[in-house]
């Protein structure tokens, strides 16, 4: 039987000392099942110190992403009040391991489906669409990871800034993104890239959620995916996304 809290201890030790730990899944026998089981245990300990559940986020929703770590299976984590940072805040990177930043569509829920249904009127699920940048941080040494291993890591979700949320647009499904890093674009994409439309990552994210009884609730923020490659994070920078007709996110990284 796999000791679950054992393994939710190993990572959140990780994230709370920023100090990287080796991969656990293939020694214990982690598949994905477990590996949400182990993701709600992580979470837990969040939510035991206080956090508040605010959402969800999609991980690996692009090919592009998919390449850069080797995985290719679309995922899903869970957001906490501590992750967000204001638009235009900063975010203290010294506290994380090797932290990496992309640019995404951001989701403000309003009335979904029941769990595993799939979303037919999103006018009605989701109130407001903005640009968003997410930290990511994966807690296993060397940014490598497995499909369990990194669903347990509660899909390296560390942190997110959102920008004004906007009235949903007509269209979602190609609009240009941009990732700056101190006003120099460093990624170029296209909402494209997020399924094909950003909308799809909201049905994928109803599907796979609810097979675990997860259920997403009006006022809950949904990251749907990043649109390019993750950049690293470096002290002192200042990250910019920009997305056509909707804004942009931004934050400062600080030491
Ligand atoms: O948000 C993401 O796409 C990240 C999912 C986990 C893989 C990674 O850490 O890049
Ligand atoms: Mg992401």
């Amino acid at each position: 039987m796999t000791d679950l809290a054992a393994l939710a201890d190993q990572l959140d030790e990780a994230a709370c000392t920023g100090i990287a730990t080796p991969q656990l899944a293939a020694a214990a026998g982690v598949d994905v099942d477990t590996a949400y089981a182990v993701q709600e245990e992580l979470v837990g300990r969040r939510l035991n110190r206080g956090e508040r559940l605010v959402g969800l986020k999609m991980g690996l929703t692009s090919r592009a992403k998919m390449a850069q770590v080797g995985v290719d299976e679309i995922i899903w984590g869970r957001l906490t009040d501590a992750m967000h940072i204001d638009d235009g805040g900063t975010v203290r990177v010294g506290e994380f391991i090797h932290p990496r930043a992309e640019p995404e569509v951001a989701f403000l829920l309003d009335r979904l489906p029941e769990p595993g249904e799939p979303v037919t009127d999103f006018a009605s699920a989701v109130r407001a669409v903005a640009p968003a940048v997410e930290i990511i941080d994966s807690r296993y040494r060397d940014f490598t990871f497995s499909l369990p291993d990194v669903i347990a890591d509660n899909c390296s979700a560390a942190a997110y800034v959102v920008g004004a949320w906007q009235p949903v647009p007509d269209g979602l499904d190609n609009l240009g993104v941009l990732l700056e890093v101190d006003g120099r674009v460093v990624q170029t994409g296209s909402t494209a890239a997020i399924l094909g439309d950003p909308r799809r990552a909201l049905t994928e994210g109803v599907r796979l959620a609810g097979r675990y009884g997860v259920r997403m609730r009006a006022g809950w923020v949904f990251l749907a995916g990043a649109a390019t490659a993750a950049v690293p994070l470096k002290p002192g920078a200042h990250v910019r996304a920009v997305v056509e007709s909707l804004g942009t996110a931004s934050l400062k990284a600080a030491p």
